[in-house]
C-alpha cells in the first residue's frame, strides 16, 4: 500500500503555507514571543501558596482555552473535508466565459467538505441522513463555491420554509431527542403537511442516506444555475458529481452499528484513502438547457425539488475533480471553512429559484456569528488566490493592512483605483434578465405537483433498494408517538406507490387512512385557494430513471475497500498470501484480523502483524472476509463466539466471504452453511473470483435469504 504520496503543489497551498507554522525544534512561547521555562505549574506565594495574579503565562493559556470554541454550524455542523484540484475536459466557452471551465488542462485548487444535515458537531457520520457536498473552487477570477448536496433534489421550494424544516429535523426544543435522527414526530409532522418534501424524503428513506463511503457519493449543485457566454447568451445549468469508485451504500443495521463501534466511520475512510494515495476523485457532469427550452418540461426548472431525468437532459461529463491532501488543521480549515452558493465568477449567474434566492442571504449571515466578522474572508482557507481591493475596511480580526488615505470610489487621491474592471477584461455583471411581474408573496403554480417525482424515484429502483425504503419508512415511522401524524404518512404513501404504503402500513400496524381531513398541503397563504394548490395525483412522464437506481450493471473499482482476513498460528500462507497479492493488485486494503493483537506465525514460520485483535474490531467495518485453510489457525478461530458473529455479520450484509481449504469447518458452523450456491460467498475459489464479487460491492439478491440471521 503507498504510504504518505507528495500531493500537488499548487497555487492555494503557496497560500496557505503563508500561515502554516511548525514547532518541530522550536522554543515554546507565549503569545508574544516569550520563551516559557515551566509549562507545568502556576506561579504560586510559596510552594503550597495561593497563585498569583501577575501569572501572564497562566493567564494567557487558560483565557484562550476558555474561548477555543465557536459556534457549530446551525446545519451540516458534523463535516470531513480535503483538498485537491479540479481539471477540465473540454472547453465550454460555447457556453461560458468562467476560466474554470474554459481553460482545458488547467487544475485549478478545491477544498471540499462533505457532511451530515441535522447532527451535531459531534454525532455520529452513518445518520440517516442527507450528505453536504461543498465544492470551494480557487479560481484566477475569485471563489465559485458549488455547495450542494448528494442528492438531487431539496426538501423545500422556498427559502421562507427552511427554519420550519430545520427546526421540525433537529431533536426536539423541550428535551434535545433525538440526535441526528429524523425519525420522530415533529419531523414526520411537518413533512406530511409540506408535501413538497416528498420528494427528497424519499431520497433520505433510500439507500443514498446510508452511504458507504463519502467517496462512493454523487453530488449534485440541485438549483438550476445559469452559464453566461461573451457574448452574453444564457443556458440553464445542473451541476453533477460522479465518483469513480461508483455509488454505494451499506445497509441500516450496519449504519447502526458503526455508528457505536465507530462514530467517525466515514471521516477516518477519506482520511485513510488520502493519507494512503488511494485519491477519491469524481467527473464534473453538467445538464445543459437553452433558455429557448426553460417552459417544454412538465416541472419548472426553478423548483429545486424536481430533478431533470437524464433520459430527457443527458449528463455532459467535462472535468474531474481529485482529493489528494488531507487538511493540516481541523479547526483552521474544516470548520472555518465559509462556503456561499452566492460566490461565483462571471460566466456563471442565479437563476429566480426561490430557495436559491433565499440562501443567498443566508450564508453570509450565517459566518457573521458562526465566525464573528465580516473580514471571515480573509481566513487563510476562505482567502481568494485572485487579488483582492476594494474599499472594504476594519472590523473585528481585520488582517488586511490597506495602505493610503483612500478608502472610497471614485477618488483622484489613490488614481482611480481600485479602478473597475470592463466586462471584456473580466468584470462581473449579472444576466440581464427580462422581468415583468406583479410583486407577490405566493407560490407559482408550476410547483405544485408533489407526486410525480418520487413515484418516478420509487418505480426506478431495483427490489432490493425499495426493500430498504419500505424498511426505512417503516423504522421511522415506527419511531413517532403520534397515529395522525403516521396516518396521513401512509396517505401520502399511497399517493406515491400503493405497494410501498400497504407494506409500511402492514409493518406499522396502522391501516392506510381513505382520506384525512383538511388540506395536506400546507406551504401556501391564508388567501390562497387550497384547491388550486392542492397536489393533484402523480403524473407518468417517464417510466423509469436508470441514474436514480445504485443498481451495478458491471463491478467497480475496488481501491481502498477494506478485506478482513481471519487468522491465527499455523494458517496457510499460501492462500492467503495469493488473495492478498491479488488484492493489493487492485490497491484493496487487506488487514489481518486475529483472536488476540500482536504477531502470529504462519505454517511457513513467518511471523505477521496482526492488524486488529477480533476484541478490538468488527465485521461492519469490512467489504469482504476470506479464512485461508490451516486447521490450527482455524481451530483457534472456532473457538471465538466473536469469529462466527464476524462472519454472520458479513454473510446478513450480503458481503463477499471466502473459505479456503479447512475453513470450510467455519462456514458450516457460520450462517455461510446456508449459501453454499451463494455468488459471493466461495469455498476455495480463485482470487479473481473474490475480487469480481467484491467489486459489485454486495450480493443484493442474497438479502432476502438473510432476515433470519440472528445478529
Ligand atoms: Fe444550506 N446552509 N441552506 N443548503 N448548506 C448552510 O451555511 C440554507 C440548502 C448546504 O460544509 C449554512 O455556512 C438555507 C440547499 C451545505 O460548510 C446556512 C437554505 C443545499 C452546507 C445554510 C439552505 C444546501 C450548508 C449553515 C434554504 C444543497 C454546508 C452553515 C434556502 C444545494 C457547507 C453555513 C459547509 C450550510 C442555509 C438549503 C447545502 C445556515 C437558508 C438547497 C452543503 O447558511
Amino acid at each position: 500500500m503507498k504510504q504518505h504520496i507528495t500531493t500537488s503543489q499548487n497555487a492555494k497551498q503557496a497560500d496557505l503555507a503563508r500561515d502554516t507554522t511548525d514547532a518541530s525544534e522550536q522554543s515554546m512561547t507565549t503569545d508574544q514571543g516569550v520563551k516559557i521555562n515551566n509549562d507545568a505549574n502556576s506561579l504560586k506565594s510559596g510552594e503550597r501558596g495561593s497563585t498569583l495574579l501577575e501569572d501572564f503565562i497562566l493567564r494567557e493559556k487558560i483565557t484562550h482555552f476558555d474561548h477555543e470554541r465557536i459556534p457549530e454550524r446551525i446545519v451540516h455542523a458534523r463535516g470531513s473535508a480535503a483538498h485537491g484540484y479540479f481539471e477540465l475536459y473540454e472547453d465550454l466557452s460555447d457556453y461560458t466565459r468562467a476560466g474554470v471551465l474554459t481553460a482545458v488542462g488547467k487544475k485549478t485548487p478545491v477544498f471540499v467538505r462533505f457532511s451530515t444535515v441535522a447532527g451535531s458537531k459531534g454525532s455520529a457520520d452513518l445518520a440517516r441522513d442527507i450528505r453536504g457536498f461543498a465544492v470551494k473552487f480557487y479560481t484566477d477570477e475569485g471563489i465559485f463555491d458549488l455547495v450542494g448536496n448528494n442528492t438531487p433534489v431539496f426538501f423545500i421550494q422556498d427559502a421562507m420554509k427552511f427554519p420550519d424544516l430545520i427546526h421540525s429535523v433537529k431533536p426536539e426544543p423541550d428535551n434535545e431527542i433525538p440526535q441526528a435522527a429524523s425519525a420522530h414526530d415533529t419531523f414526520y409532522d411537518f413533512v406530511s403537511l409540506a408535501t413538497e418534501t416528498l420528494h427528497n424524503h424519499i431520497w433520505a428513506m433510500s439507500d443514498r442516506a446510508i452511504p458507504r463511503s463519502l467517496r462512493m457519493m454523487e453530488g449534485f449543485g440541485i438549483h438550476t444555475f445559469r452559464l453566461i457566454n461573451s457574448e452574453g447568451v444564457s443556458h440553464f445549468v445542473r451541476f453533477h458529481w460522479k465518483p469513480a469508485l461508483g455509488v454505494h451504500s451499506v445497509t441500516w443495521d450496519e449504519a447502526v452499528k458503526i455508528n457505536g463501534a465507530d462514530p467517525d466511520f466515514h471521516r477516518r475512510d477519506l482520511w485513510d484513502a488520502i493519507e494512503q494515495g488511494q485519491f477519491p476523485s469524481w467527473e464534473l457532469g453538467l445538464q445543459i438547457i437553452p433558455e429557448a427550452d426553460e417552459h417544454k418540461f412538465e416541472f419548472d426548472l426553478l423548483d429545486a425539488t424536481k430533478l431533470i431525468p437524464e433520459e430527457l437532459v443527458p449528463v455532459r461529463i467535462v472535468g474531474k475533480m481529485t482529493l489528494d491532501r488531507n487538511p493540516d488543521n481541523f479547526f483552521a480549515e474544516t470548520e472555518q471553512v465559509a462556503f456561499h452558493p452566492g460566490h461565483i465568477v462571471p460566466g456563471i449567474d442565479f437563476t429566480n429559484d426561490p430557495l436559491l434566492q433565499g440562501r443567498l442571504f443566508s450564508y453570509t449571515d450565517t459566518q457573521l456569528s458562526r465566525l464573528g466578522s465580516p473580514n471571515f474572508h480573509e481566513l487563510p482557507i476562505n482567502r481568494s488566490i485572485a487579488p483582492v481591493h476594494n474599499n472594504q475596511r476594519d472590523a473585528h480580526m481585520r488582517t488586511t493592512i490597506n495602505k493610503g488615505k483612500v478608502a472610497y470610489h471614485p477618488n483622484t487621491m489613490g488614481g482611480g483605483c481600485p479602478f473597475l474592471s470592463k466586462i471584456a477584461d473580466g468584470g462581473f455583471s449579472s444576466y440581464e434578465e427580462r422581468i415583468d411581474g406583479k410583486k407577490v408573496r405566493a407560490r407559482s403554480e408550476s410547483f405544485s405537483d408533489h407526486f410525480s417525482q418520487p413515484a418516478l424515484f420509487y418505480r426506478s429502483l431495483s427490489s432490493w433498494e425499495k426493500e430498504h425504503v419500505i424498511g426505512a419508512y417503516s423504522f421511522e415511522l415506527g419511531k413517532c408517538q403520534i397515529d395522525a401524524i403516521k396516518s396521513r404518512m401512509l396517505y401520502l404513501l399511497q399517493q406515491i406507490d400503493a405497494s410501498l404504503a400497504k407494506r409500511v402500513s402492514d409493518n406499522i400496524g396502522l391501516a392506510i387512512p381513505e382520506e384525512i381531513e383538511g388540506p395536506i398541503n400546507r406551504n401556501i397563504g391564508a388567501d390562497e385557494d387550497p384547491s388550486a394548490q392542492q397536489p393533484g395525483k402523480a403524473k407518468n412522464y417517464l417510466d423509469q430513471s436508470a441514474a436514480l437506481s445504485q443498481v451495478l450493471r458491471a463491478p467497480t473499482p475496488i481501491a481502498s475497500r477494506q478485506v478482513a482476513v481471519l487468522l491465527d498460528n499455523g494458517f496457510d500462507m499460501k492462500g492467503f498470501d495469493s488473495y492478498k497479492k491479488a488484492l493489493e493488485a487492485e490497491d484493496a486494503v487487506v488487514k489481518i484480523v486475529s483472536p488476540s493483537g500482536g504477531t502470529i506465525t504462519c505454517n511457513e514460520g513467518m511471523k505477521h502483524k496482526v492488524d486488529a485483535a477480533l476484541a478490538t474490531t468488527e465485521s461492519v467495518f469490512y467489504d469482504a472476509v476470506y479464512i485461508p485453510c490451516g486447521e490450527e489457525s482455524v481451530n483457534a478461530l472456532a473457538e471465538q463466539g466473536k469469529t462466527i458473529k464476524f462472519i454472520n455479520e458479513a454473510v446478513k450484509h450480503c458481503k463477499t466471504v471466502a473459505f479456503l481449504g479447512k475453513a470450510v469447518k467455519l462456514r458450516d458452523l457460520s450462517a455461510a452453511k446456508d449459501f453454499v450456491d451463494d455468488k459471493a460467498i466461495f469455498t476455495d475459489a480463485s482470487a479473481q473470483d473474490f475480487i469480481q464479487a467484491l467489486g459489485m460491492h454486495r450480493n443484493w439478491e442474497r438479502e432476502p435469504k438473510t432476515t433470519k440471521i440472528a445478529v
